[in-house]
């Protein structure tokens, strides 16, 4: 049985974490895989509050498919301040992902199919939004790395190489360290098979 290996990480502009507009979340039932960063508009305890209040619907709703998700916490967040966000589900065992995003979230996988995920522009919780589902293979050996526009979007071709071999722990607080910006909050999620 295939199973994932992930780490998560984020980091306040204004240093206290209750002050954290991006939330990153993981969580796996049946073999399928779960995972959402969000960008709350702005920063400070009221960024954080929506994306608390975001986390609990998506938590309450997670066996929905990415889109539909979306779409309820649209409507849910609707006249809020509003946020970005990336939904990507992955079944482990199949090696496929699915995947769906609104705004300024960069979303590539690393390994046999590096590639980017393209995701829908907009604002969760504000006009009208478009979401749309894609499907991809996700194969054993392959790394999937979310990242908030907190964290610079291109990364060195050295650090690349060690995606490939280091756990999502190292990877993601590689990350963090040499990619985090100092204007705004910063967030990743790094995926990996389990050896
Ligand atoms: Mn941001």
């Amino acid at each position: 049985m295939r199973r994932l290996d992930f780490a998560i990480r984020t980091r306040a502009l204004l240093g206290d974490s209750e002050l954290c507009g991006d939330l990153g979340l993981g969580q796996e039932e049946n073999g399928i895989y779960t995972f959402v960063l969000l960008d709350v508009l702005g920063h400070g305890k009221e960024a954080h509050q929506l994306a608390l209040t975001a986390n609990d619907f998506i938590n309450r709703n997670i066996n929905e498919d990415a889109v539909s998700l979306i779409k309820e916490l649209h409507q849910q967040l609707y006249g809020s301040r509003g946020l970005v966000m990336a939904v990507v589900k992955v079944d482990a065992q199949n090696e496929i992902m699915w995947y769906s995003g609104i705004g300024n979230i960069t979303a590539r996988t690393y390994g046999m199919t590096g590639k980017s995920l393209v995701f829908k522009d907009g604002i969760i919780g504000n006009g009208e939004i478009w979401p749309v589902l894609t499907r991809n293979r996700f194969q054993y050996g392959d790394v999937l790395i979310l990242q908030s526009d907190g964290v610079k979007e291109h990364f060195c071709i050295e650090d690349i190489s060690l995606f490939l071999i280091q756990s999502p722990e190292i990877i993601a607080d590689t990350i963090m360290k040499r990619y985090g910006t100092k204007f705004d909050d910063a967030s990743c999620i790094v995926v990996k098979y389990l050896k």
